[in-house]
């Protein structure tokens, strides 16, 4: 892979549980740097945003996509990577790219399922049977659909990268039956659907950026949150938070979006390269991650943290029906719903 297209900044603070914090050292300087605008010259580079470190298999993958487009177009095209969450939280990223101050940018469902409602359907607990069944309906129309009703919110959205399956984390015990999270805090992203979520399994949602949560572990401010095998170790959650139960709970894709006022401003044939690209990166993408989930694993296990199956996953789905009620309002919503689960025939 062209390092030439990775102009993070370079010192990531990988080893120190204290990487989701550098937007509170760098943000303010670099988002100020970032809109003073990039040179005038024939390359066009777009600015590219990732909450995760550099050597995230998502951050690798948007390089990949930065690689093609110069590739593509004869080195017309660039893209320069601003990854650890130097530019702030995904939802202080996502502001920025509504109004064309970042082009491109990285997100989980979660920030967007305010703005939208349909993005809250491929998020429901349980709506996948797994990985392949959500890779799937992604990559076909119900991706399709979700990626169409960003376009009324001046986003474009470019491609689905993966991020694995959701379980439950917690300093005090391993979760076996919804009634072991009575009461516990758990931390969740700023979404209503993941405070639904934690209240319908008897918990107590906090909804924080990932950056404060090791910290807010190691205080006890939450006793626990959720994530997948590469979020619970990457941002070292595992070291005080060491029961790991494996609800899986949400396999939600995470998405690869385009600022509307970037992509309008872009030819026709510069617009393909880009789709094409970020098209390009998804295979890419989901090998890194799936050794990434590897690494993840292995890491953890060997660090003693106690993992544990849950009794019975149905006990979890049952108590998620108020939270589909609440969330799967609209025709075009339940269409997509009836979709998703027809799709899960095949990947059983
Ligand atoms: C990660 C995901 C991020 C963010 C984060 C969180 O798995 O890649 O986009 O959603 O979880 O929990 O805030």
């Amino acid at each position: 892979m062209d390092q030439s297209y990775q102009e993070y900044s370079g010192d990531d603070l990988i080893d120190s549980g204290k990487l989701f914090s550098r937007r509170k050292i760098l943000g303010g300087a670099a988002a100020t740097a970032l809109l003073a605008g990039c040179k005038q010259s024939s390359v066009r580079t777009l600015r590219a945003a990732e909450f995760h470190p550099p050597n995230y298999p998502t951050s690798q993958a948007i390089l990949e996509m930065g690689r093609l487009m110069g590739l593509y177009s004869n080195g017309t095209l660039g893209l320069k990577l601003y990854a650890g969450s130097q530019l702030g939280s995904e939802r202080d990223t996502l502001e920025l790219t509504t109004f064309g101050g970042i082009d491109i940018n990285r997100v989980a469902l979660a920030p967007l399922n305010s703005i939208e409602p349909m993005t809250s359907i491929p998020a429901l607990p349980f709506i996948f049977n797994n990985v392949a069944h959500m890779r799937a309906a992604m990559d076909g129309a119900p991706g399709q659909t979700v990626m169409t009703s960003l376009e009324r919110h001046g986003l474009i959205g470019l491609c689905y990268y993966d991020s694995g399956a959701r379980s439950f984390y917690n300093t005090k015990k391993p979760i076996r039956t919804p009634e072991d999270m009575a009461g516990m805090k758990l931390r969740v992203q700023n979404s209503d659907l993941y405070i639904s979520l934690v209240e319908a399994l008897g918990a107590n949602p906090t909804p924080m950026p990932l950056g404060e949560v090791y910290q807010s572990l190691v205080q006890g401010v939450v006793d626990g949150a959720e994530n997948n095998w590469p979020s619970y170790f990457e941002g070292r959650h595992f070291e005080v938070a060491k029961y790991y139960s494996l609800t899986r709970h949400v396999i939600a894709p995470e998405v690869l979006i385009m600022s509307a006022q970037s992509w309008h401003r872009l030819s026709e044939k510069d617009q393909e390269i880009i789709q094409r690209s970020a098209k390009e990166s998804v295979p890419v993408m989901r090998e890194l991650w799936d050794a990434k989930t590897k690494e993840a694993q292995e890491n953890i296990i060997a660090a003693k943290v106690a993992v544990n199956e849950v009794d019975d996953k149905e006990a979890f789905v049952e108590r998620m029906k108020p939270v589909w009620d609440e969330y799967v309002q609209s025709p075009a919503q339940k269409r997509l719903v009836d979709e998703i689960r027809e799709m899960g025939a095949d990947h059983a």
